[in-house]
């Protein structure tokens, strides 16, 4: 299987969530402003919507989108998901709220149009990551084993600080706990990333 990733992107999160699993991947660099890979393929040919996270399986089926990667490859871990009966539910319900809440949101911080703009998505990003840190239910948000949920939410993180975003003081300690992992060391160091 392949994964396509951009340094530090979004596709940072099946990178790591890969390497928990344990699922052999090879990984695959992609240029997202040339929409070219590191081999020199037109990206858009193996993904016509033109982004990362890209998974390409062994029998040539491609899944996109973030939600349904990491759903998928937690799915495929073996590990049973916290939560019983809704489970899955709860998972995928915490992945759309990434998704669509907090990753939109830092479109508006890469690509603002005005201050009032990159202040109010800073606000809201603010705002969503409080909500997340009282979500938390142990080391992790579905207690003290780490999800694919925790993978995506890292990610966010990353891009909170780099933006200057408020991030409150449980997640920076949650933070700080996921990068002494090794599986989220190895997908940075793959990536070229520092831990903070
Ligand atoms: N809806 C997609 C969005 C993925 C996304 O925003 N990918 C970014 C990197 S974090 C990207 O590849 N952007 C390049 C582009 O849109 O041209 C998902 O959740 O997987």
């Amino acid at each position: 299987m392949k994964l396509y990733l951009a340094p530090g992107a979004c596709s940072l999160a099946a990178h790591i969530a890969l390497h928990e699993a344990g699922i052999d991947f090879d990984r695959i660099t992609v240029d997202l402003r040339a929409k070219r890979t590191e081999d020199g393929a037109d990206f858009t040919s193996i993904n016509p919507k033109g982004y990362v996270p890209t998974l390409v399986l062994d029998d040539g089926s491609t899944l996109t989108e973030n939600v349904a990667l990491l759903d998928w490859i937690a799915q495929r871990s073996g590990k049973p998901l916290p939560g019983g009966e809704l489970g899955r539910t709860r998972l995928l319900e915490m992945l759309a709220f990434i998704s669509t809440e907090v990753h939109k949101q830092f479109g508006r911080l890469f690509f603002p149009t005005s201050d009032a703009e990159k202040t109010a998505a800073l606000d809201k990003v603010a705002q969503r990551l409080q909500y997340l840190a009282g979500q938390l239910k142990g080391d992790y948000l579905f207690g003290n084993e780490m999800s694919v949920a925790d993978a995506y939410l890292y990610v966010m993180l990353r891009w909170a600080d780099g933006k200057g975003a408020t991030v409150p003081a449980a997640l920076q300690t949650y933070r700080q706990r996921l990068e002494a992992r090794p599986a989220v060391q190895l997908a940075l160091r793959h990536e070229g990333l520092d831990a903070k």
